[in-house]
């Protein structure tokens, strides 16, 4: 419904329309808020706010127009537009009203004053109007150019303001209205109520009257309508409310210093949040940011040395690797932040000094020689408190294989490669030298190989390990997986209940527990009983373990 029908049905209803002014799109969003029916785009305000200049022409068609659209955005009761003269001759008036109605504005409200205006209150200024025939030929045009057809022209005299009269404010109010006006507003600064009561008794009826009871500021919305009024405008009391109320906060916070000293007399910042939208965008963020957003931490574990790199890694670690300009840790953390994952903590052991990327929180592993991969993520066990990533710190991987991963809806899951039986079945050498190889509860049928369409639904690992039977083998283990909120709890509270069982004892695959590899944890929590899921790739990764694998990894990795 366009805003002008919102007015309409207002002015069909009994009682008066209380409309408030507002200077921007927050002032009018706390008019609704407090439940008035409509927000006067006031002049006076928006000159003030703005630019803090007065009431005299000096803000433009189009700034005044910019601060209506972003009320119109902020709010969804009808906006009643104060255009001073309308900005210009009856031809500019009919842009004027084109503007506002595009600008999804109910009304707009056009004076009699010359241009350029003086607010109606500034003592000691010249009062001129313009011909009442001038004026008229202002509400023609702009009645001949509206194209809503509930859009309303409130023309409004100053008359009295100037001084004319009761009878000259009649006369120039009965003429507009003959124009077409949709409404008139005479307005005046009389101390008391009586003089625009006494106008009111005489006018004809012919359209509802709008009053601004500024200056006779006793008078109740009951008696304006018992009068006659239509539309009363309360229309500079909220930036005069706002001006006192940051002038007491300002004395208080001058006086105290403390910032807290003014928390009795300003807005929580909740409330802020939720005037602002904040719980709104929440929910967008959640329904419609990439899997994948702020909550995700992306762990790597990046602290081994492995001698059979050598010279390779003589002064550096494996994740500082360059392959075609861009060392293994550069691209994993491109891939990372491909897929909005900007929280990354990374445990270096091995020449530590060396890795100094930004935007990562490090952990130290200092005993990176005498521990496995497990003890170096949870060097970083802090990192573990939401939905988290843990990476090995030698592969490389397409974004795409990252993307399958966060879409996974399970608490632990794995990327597992199916690649790796296609090797094994066309008697092809082990990739790897120490794969992670999985056992799956669906293992895979040969139709597959041919397809390289992987299948979407999710599948269970039953055992992992480096020395699983090739013949019980149905993939391998990247070095990727993910860990909901749950399933890291599960994760900490299976490792601590471990480190205290297994201290001295060997741990799965591994002789003692402080040796122990991510993938033994991962089969410990198989035989507790969670769910340990896999996402199946078909290659699309690589691992960087050995000189020849380094090779081809320079290969095949485009630039
Ligand atoms: C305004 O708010 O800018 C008005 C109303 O035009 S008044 O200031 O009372 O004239
Ligand atoms: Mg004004």
């Amino acid at each position: 419904m366009h805003n002008a029908t919102k007015l309409r049905v207002l002015l069909q209803r009994p009682g008066i329309i209380k409309a408030i002014g507002a200077h921007d799109a927050l002032s009018a969003k706390l008019i609704q808020q407090a439940g008035f029916d409509a927000i006067w785009a006031s002049g006076f305000g928006i000159s003030a706010s703005l630019k803090c200049v007065p009431d005299a022409s000096f803000v433009t068609s189009t700034e005044q127009l910019e601060i209506e659209r972003n009320m119109v955005e902020a709010v969804s009761i009808p906006i009643i537009a104060d255009c001073d003269t309308g900005y210009g001759n009856a031809l500019n008036v009919m842009r004027t009203v084109n503007d506002h109605e595009r600008a999804g504005v109910a009304a707009i409200c056009i004076e009699d004053n010359v241009y350029p205006k003086r607010c109606s209150f500034y003592a000691g200024f010249r009062r001129e109007l313009i011909a009442v025939e001038e004026h008229c030929g202002k509400i023609r045009a702009a009645k001949v150019a509206q194209t809503v057809p509930d859009f309303m022209i409130i023309a409004r005299t100053e008359a009295l303001i100037a001084g004319w009269g009761h009878e000259e404010a009649l006369r120039r109010a009965e003429a507009y209205a003959q124009a077409g006006a949709d409404a008139v507003l005479i307005h005046s600064k009389s101390p008391t109520f009586d003089e625009l009561k006494a106008v009111a008794r005489a006018w004809s009826g012919r359209v509802p009257l709008v009053v601004v009871p500024t200056i006779f500021d006793g008078v109740t919305a009951a008696e304006l309508e018992e009068a006659g009024f239509k539309i009363v405008i309360y229309a500079n009391q909220m930036i005069r409310a706002g001006i006192q109320a940051m002038r007491e906060a300002l004395d208080v916070i001058k006086q105290d210093t403390r910032p807290g000293s003014v928390n009795d007399r300003i807005a929580k910042l909740k409330d802020v949040y939720d005037l602002v939208g904040v719980p709104q965008m929440e929910e967008d963020e959640r329904r419609f940011l990439p899997v994948g957003g702020a909550q995700i931490t992306a762990i790597i574990a990046a602290a081994g040395f492995e001698k059979q790199l050598l010279p390779l890694i003589e002064d550096k670690p494996k994740c500082l690797l360059d392959i075609k300009g861009k060392t293994i840790l550069e691209r994993q953390v491109a891939a990372l932040n491909l897929c909005n994952i900007k929280d990354i903590a990374l445990v270096r052991g091995y020449r530590k000094e060396a890795i100094t990327l930004p935007n990562i929180r490090y952990y130290d592993n200092d005993r990176y020689e005498e521990t496995g991969d497990l003890f170096s993520f949870f060097c970083a066990e802090n990192e573990m408190k939401s939905r988290c990533l843990f990476l090995y710190g030698d592969i490389i991987f397409d974004t795409a294989v990252l993307e399958k991963l966060l879409k996974s809806p399970a608490d632990i899951t794995l990327v597992v490669d199916y690649a790796w039986t296609e090797v094994q079945q066309r008697g092809h050498p082990v990739p790897h030298l120490k794969p992670d190889l999985v056992m799956l509860q669906n293992p895979p049928g040969k139709s597959y190989l041919f397809r390289y369409v992987m299948p979407e639904e999710q599948n269970r690992v039953v055992k992992i390990g480096q020395h699983l039977p090739l013949d019980q083998a149905h993939a391998e283990f990247i070095g990727l997986a993910m860990f909901s909120e749950k399933g890291a709890e599960a994760l900490k509270g299976a490792y601590r209940e471990a480190s205290k069982h297994y201290q001295a004892k060997g741990f799965h695959e591994a002789g003692a527990f402080i040796r122990a590899s991510f993938t033994d944890m991962i089969q410990e929590l198989i035989d507790r009983g969670h769910e340990v899921n896999c996402v199946t790739i078909f290659k699309g990764w690589m691992e960087v373990d050995s000189f020849e694998e380094y090779q081809k990894a320079w290969a095949t990795i485009r630039q």
